[in-house]
C-alpha cells in the first residue's frame, strides 16, 4: 500500500501520527464505495460544512467565505489565499483601531437539546504590535443566548505566526433547537486573524 496516495490532497501533515491516522482512516469505505481519508470522514460529521471556508459568496462585490458575517463591529472580512490550514482559502478577520471588538457569526445550525457537542477551530494571528489580536469562540443557542454566557469563551486563541487548533465540548440547553458559532475578535492595535476548519460535532 502506498500511503502517500491515500493522503488527501492539499492537507498539511506535520507529524507521523497525522500520517498514520490518515492511512488508517483511508481504510474506511464510505457509502459511495470510495475510500475515505480520516479528514474526509471527520468532515462528514461536521455539522457546519462552511467551516472549511472553501465555499465563496459575493457580498457587496467582494468574494468571501460563505456562511460567516459580521453581527456588529467594524472588523473586515476577506478571503485569505496564502495563510490557509487546508484547502484554498481561510476566513481573514482584519481588526483596527476603529474596529475595537467585533462579533463574527455563522449561520444557524440545527442541534439537539441537552446533547454534547465539540466545537473546534484553527486560527493564525498576524500581529502588528506586541498587543496581538485574539479570537474568542462561543456559541449562541436558540434557548438562553450565549453559552456559557458569563464572559468566558469555549475557545480563546491568540497564537501568533502559526496555526493553532483548539477544541472544547459543551452541553446544549434543554429546549435549544439551533445555534450559531460566534467569534469575538479584538485588539485596537490592529492585525488580523485567519480562521480555518471550524467544526461542530455531536459527541458522546
Ligand atoms: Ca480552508
Amino acid at each position: 500500500m502506498n500511503i502517500k496516495t491515500l493522503i488527501p490532497v492539499g492537507r498539511k501533515r506535520n507529524s507521523l501520527l497525522g500520517w498514520l491516522a490518515a492511512a488508517y482512516g483511508a481504510a474506511i469505505v464510505g457509502n459511495s464505495g470510495i475510500l475515505l481519508g480520516l479528514e474526509e470522514k471527520e468532515n462528514e460529521t461536521n455539522l457546519y460544512k462552511q467551516g472549511d471556508m472553501e465555499t465563496s459568496c459575493v457580498t457587496n462585490g467582494v468574494a468571501l467565505p460563505a456562511g460567516w458575517f459580521i453581527l456588529n463591529g467594524k472588523a473586515a472580512l476577506s478571503a485569505e489565499k496564502d495563510t490557509v490550514e487546508s484547502g484554498k482559502q481561510s476566513l481573514k478577520i482584519t481588526v483596527s483601531y476603529e474596529s475595537d471588538t467585533t462579533w463574527v457569526r455563522s449561520d444557524s445550525i440545527q442541534v439537539k437539546p441537552g446533547a454534547s457537542y465539540e466545537l473546534s477551530a484553527s486560527t493564525y494571528v498576524h500581529a502588528l504590535s506586541p498587543a496581538a489580536p485574539w479570537a474568542g469562540f462561543q456559541v449562541y443557542e436558540s434557548e438562553g443566548g450565549w453559552n456559557p454566557g458569563d464572559g468566558r469563551y469555549l475557545i480563546l486563541s491568540s497564537e501568533q505566526g502559526k496555526w493553532e487548533r483548539k477544541k472544547a465540548t459543551f452541553l446544549t440547553r434543554a429546549g435549544t433547537k439551533w445555534l450559531r458559532i460566534g467569534i469575538l475578535v479584538g485588539e485596537k492595535n490592529g492585525g488580523s486573524i485567519c480562521v480555518d476548519n471550524v467544526a461542530l460535532r455531536e459527541v458522546e
